[in-house]
């Protein structure tokens, strides 16, 4: 739609007013949007207004990070004020902050805060089937992740969000539509009303299913894809103990059962959420009490009296298994106008607990090309495509990766092996072999450079063990000439063989 046919257009359906130049509100509706006439006389230059559509976690971080650098931020929320609200649906209870995450808090002074309640995980919990537990750090001393309340994290960055004085935040507005030639947004409200608001830019963080993604969808060149995993997720609380928690608190605890697998993280509240993932066919067998029992007698038995007999029975039935999907697109910019971020412009499967860490991180690799053009958005929008889009991409990518990996064939041993392999290499190497988890989990390393990395890593491990395998090849022959053994006990199977070879490949 042309300009002169979206006045006409507006025309026909109301009175418009105009308050300012960015501001087209229909007289109805007038609201305090925000330059409003006396505000734009005491400034000489009148201030860009932000819209961030989203009040998740990554929109209200974001509106904390443009109100800083001195934009008028509205903020549209579609859920109510979850500060206020009684329950809160949301999809994860908690989430693993890492190092990315904290940054970009420090970034706007949260990190203190959000890192005092989180709970400090200093190593992995791996449950086998025997109900053996075994420690798996995550790194030197003083690397940990944290395990963070999401609904907290999220009502924190919405009230830091509120304490600067050119942001506004608009809850019960939904996104129904926009016009990615004007900017025109359309919110409708509960009570069935709606708004047409515009703004200088549009940052899109509705999440994974992106309404702001959608009039991207509809022009050329945009690449899109997503895909859903046939696995689904069910959180299922463990309750404290005589008023302890269930299990030893600062860990990630984790059930690895290849098609299966279990986590389990702390909250402050001295119980876990554990998380279930099976393939949603498997949650369809399930139908009654009694088989959720013998399900995790089979493959979690240790987790029955944590959780309780009764409240597995209950719980397991609350909501069904919940979907994951995976979404990479480019570019996630349009024009000086709009750019997407967080779960909006990549979602990506747990698989690496980097979702919001990215999301996070999002937003101060913007801030920094923000620095470098001068706030000029027709400049910053793409080279934060051309920057952001490999390494978003390259996250998505290894979070499938992992997927693929521990539903292929991550039992509790194999995952205690492959970590300790990649931890003994790291030790015998330190410089020049680092895990792959350790880039993306306790460095600001490009997402895309670590993967790089991690091939170029695995080329020297093959290397050496080549070389090491030529010298053993040498020198055996020659003991081997000198003193012949008994043939029968040096064959070892083929499979084993590969096995190992397979194993020492870091991951
Ligand atoms: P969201 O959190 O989805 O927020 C989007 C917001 O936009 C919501 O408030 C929504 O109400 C609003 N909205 C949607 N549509 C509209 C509209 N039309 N108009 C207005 N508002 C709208 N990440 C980690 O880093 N570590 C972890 O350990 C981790 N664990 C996870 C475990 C599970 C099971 C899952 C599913 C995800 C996990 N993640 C984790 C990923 C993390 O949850 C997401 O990456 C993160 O929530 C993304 O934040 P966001 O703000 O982009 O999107
Ligand atoms: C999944 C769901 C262990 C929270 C990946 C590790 C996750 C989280 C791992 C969820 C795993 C898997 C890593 C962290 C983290 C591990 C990691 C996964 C937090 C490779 C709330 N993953 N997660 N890797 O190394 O880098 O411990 O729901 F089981 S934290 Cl799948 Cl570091």
């Amino acid at each position: 739609m042309g300009l002169p046919q979206l006045l006409l257009f507006l025309n026909l359906n109301s009175p418009l007013v105009k308050i300012t130049h960015e501001w087209t509100v229909r007289g109805s509706d007038l609201r305090k949007a925000v330059n409003t006439m006396e505000e734009q006389s005491d400034r000489s230059s009148k201030r860009k207004v932000v819209a961030v559509v989203g009040g998740g976690l990554v929109g209200a971080l974001n509106a904390c990070f443009f109100a800083k650098r001195g934009f008028d931020v509205e903020v549209f929320e579609s859920r109510e004020d979850i500060r206020q609200a009684k329950v809160v649906k949301g999809r994860s209870i908690n989430l693993a902050l890492s190092h990315r995450g904290r940054q970009a808090l420090k970034h706007v002074g949260m990190e203190e805060k959000i890192v005092s309640k989180g709970i400090p995980m200093h190593a992995r919990m791996i449950h086998s089937l025997s109900g053996k537990q075994s420690p798996i750090p995550y790194g030197k001393k003083g690397q940990f992740i944290l395990s963070v309340d999401r609904a907290n994290l999220n009502k924190e960055l919405l009230t830091e969000a509120e304490t600067y004085s050119n942001t506004k935040l608009n809850f019960d507005h939904k996104l129904q539509d926009w016009n990615a030639e004007t900017g025109l947004m359309t919110f409708v409200r509960c009570d069935g009303s709606k708004q047409q608001i515009e703004a200088d830019l549009i940052v899109g963080c509705d999440g994974a299913f992106s309404a702001i993604r959608k009039q991207f969808l509809r022009r050329s060149r945009f690449n899109y894809s997503q895909t859903y995993i046939p696995h689904g997720y069910m959180e299922l609380t463990m309750p404290p103990i005589n008023g302890e928690f269930a299990m030893k608190p600062n860990y990630l605890h984790i059930w690895p059962r290849n098609t299966f697998m279990m986590i389990a993280l702390p909250n402050l509240d001295k119980t876990f959420t554990c998380t279930l993932f099976m393939p949603f066919e498997e949650f369809e067998k399930i139908t009654t009490g009694d088989e959720v029992i013998e399900f995790f007698q089979k493959y979690f038995p240790d987790a029955i009296p944590l959780i309780g007999v009764d409240a597995l029975k209950k719980d397991y039935f609350r909501l069904p298994g919940q979907a994951m999907v995976s979404v990479k697109c480019s570019p996630y910019h349009i024009g000086n106008k709009c750019v997407l971020m967080g779960d909006a412009a990549h979602a990506v499967v747990p698989f690496y607990g980097q979702g919001m860490n990215a999301g996070f991180e999002d937003c101060i690799v913007l801030d920094e090309i923000m620095d470098k053009f001068n706030d000029d958005f027709s400049a910053v929008l793409p080279e934060y495509t051309r920057v952001r889009v490999p390494d978003d991409h390259a996250i998505a990518d290894l979070a499938m990766y992992n997927y693929i990996e521990m539903r292929a064939h991550v039992n509790s041993k194999w995952f205690l092996f492959r970590k300790y392999v990649d931890n003994f290499l790291h030790l015998l190497m330190p410089k020049k072999i680092i895990p792959l988890y350790t880039m993306v989990t306790f460095t600001r390393t490009r997402y895309h450079k670590a993967v790089e990395r991690w091939h170029w890593q695995d080329k020297v491990i093959n290397r050496s063990l080549m070389l090491s395998a030529t010298g053993a090849a040498l020198g055996g022959s020659y003991l081997l000439i000198k003193n012949p053994p008994d043939i029968n006990k040096l064959i070892i199977p083929a499979e084993k063989m590969w096995n190992r070879l397979l194993a020492l490949r870091t991951a």
